[in-house]
């Protein structure tokens, strides 16, 4: 996996036969990145005897490395965050109000330990 030109995850050693499908997820620690906008896209290598290359890369969206706590990715923590915080507060992936970029600790639930994170970084002001 891609974000922009820059390798940020792998998986190795999976084998499909011809029309089979494999669904697999890859998990990005953007630690050390710079804030702003990264395009993400998947490669899979060809392999030999392989007819179509032309479907082996897929881009499909972007993600925003910004501050802890800037919900809704405009480089600012403020009270529009705030405001989306409280939509999906108490929530978890299986509820209809749940918001994963309010999950800052990614421990499946919006509770007080990510309020306190975006509390933590109030008013803070991205690059
Ligand atoms: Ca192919
Ligand atoms: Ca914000
Ligand atoms: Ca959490």
């Amino acid at each position: 996996m891609y974000a922009n030109a820059v390798i940020v995850g792998a998986i190795v050693d999976v084998t499909l036969t011809a029309g089979e499908g494999l669904l697999q997820s890859v998990e990005w620690d953007t630690m050390g990145f710079d804030k702003g906008g990264y395009a993400v896209s998947a490669v899979v290598d060809h392999v030999s005897e392989e007819t179509n290359i032309d479907d082996n890369t897929r881009i499909d969206g972007g993600v925003i490395v910004t501050i802890v706590g800037d919900v809704d990715g405009e480089g600012e923590v403020d009270v529009s965050d705030l405001y989306i915080m409280g939509s999906a507060y108490q929530s978890d992936p299986m509820g209809s109000s749940w918001n994963p970029n309010c999950d800052f600790d990614n421990s499946n639930s919006v509770d007080a330990s990510d309020l306190s994170d975006l509390n933590e970084n109030y008013g803070e002001v991205g690059a």
